[in-house]
């Protein structure tokens, strides 16, 4: 979304807060993830009403009660279907979806893909926490096999995924990767996402102090490695490359990839003026295209 485009305000980052209590754990890294949105809003100058924060089912799909704005808190794994429907239906306001690792990889991996290939212009902010938080402790796409849980209690067979390269091999226009334990970092990162037009994904690295014993703060600290200053973020070649440092035990943190491409409105709203005529992209002349 071009925000410049957006009716501005001046909020400071507390007053984007909701009158709905946050309800997370102590510790919990959501919260840090939490307040750098506030901050990335206030520093974007973000008109409430013109923002829709969208969401599946987990703690971290609890984000949009806790921030003012329209919002929907829809099903497991299909918040990035319904906030594509929403932004194509509202394309002039600000989508922002946020999810875990189990929402939007688990039962939702198969949406996460068609978001980062058709160039939806929103941005998708996913609290890795490497395990399910609100269903208290089963394993994730993103867990390490060593970690313990109720399912798992002699740890995973299974490899964990890298969401990074997921994102960037299937055409996410901008791809960084982020620390709870680093608010102004996360914030930083936010903002250029909710600045970028096109489909905008953040990793950030949450720690679950209460059902993941393994992914402590400190194991984080000692995992994510910033990116250097001269990185080419134009270069998807690159990005892969920083992307896989996973494998050498090192995660980066920054922005690995921008690009810009037209994005799916901009090429519905092409297909409209090739089809009916029609100047301005609205969904209901689309609609009307097909009524008999
Ligand atoms: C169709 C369906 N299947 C399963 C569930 C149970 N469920 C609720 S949240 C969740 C996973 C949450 O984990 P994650 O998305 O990683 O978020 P976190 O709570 O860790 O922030 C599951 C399996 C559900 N609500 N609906």
């Amino acid at each position: 979304m071009s925000i410049s485009a957006l009716h501005k305000t001046e909020m400071k980052p507390k007053e984007y807060k909701s009158e709905v209590p946050v309800v997370w754990c102590p510790g919990c890294g959501h919260h840090g993830i939490l307040n750098g949105i506030y901050r990335a809003l206030s520093e974007l100058g973000v008109d409430p009403n013109n923002m829709m924060s969208l969401s599946g089912i987990g703690c971290s799909s609890r984000t949009p009660y806790f921030i003012k704005s329209y919002k929907m808190h829809t099903l497991h794994g299909r918040a990035g279907a319904v906030a594509t429907g929403a932004q194509l239906a509202q394309p002039d306001q600000l989508v922002m979806v946020t999810g875990g690792d189990g929402d939007g990889f688990s039962i939702g991996g198969g949406h996460m893909p068609h978001m980062a290939r058709k160039n939806v212009n929103l941005t998708y902010v996913l609290y890795d926490n490497g395990i399910y938080g609100l269903t208290k402790g089963q394993y994730s796409p993103t867990s390490r096999p060593e970690m313990t849980a109720y399912t798992t209690p002699y740890g995973g067979p299974d490899e964990p995924m890298n969401p990074l390269l997921y994102m960037l091999t299937y055409g996410a226009t901008y791809v960084a990767q982020g620390f709870a334990g680093k608010p102004k970092v996360c914030a930083e990162l936010i903002k250029g996402a909710l600045e970028h037009k096109g489909f905008s994904y953040v990793n950030i690295f949450s720690q679950c102090p209460t059902f993941n014993k393994i992914d402590t703060v400190q194991y984080y600290r000692d995992l994510v490695l910033e990116i250097p200053e001269d990185h080419d973020h134009s270069r998807l070649g690159k990005a892969i490359d920083l992307a896989r440092g996973m494998e050498n035990g090192k995660a980066p943190m920054g922005l690995l990839y921008k690009t810009d491409k037209p994005t799916l409105d901009e090429k519905l709203a092409d297909i409209v003026a090739k089809v009916g005529g029609h100047k301005d992209y609205d969904l209901n002349k689309i609609v009307d295209l097909y009524r008999p």
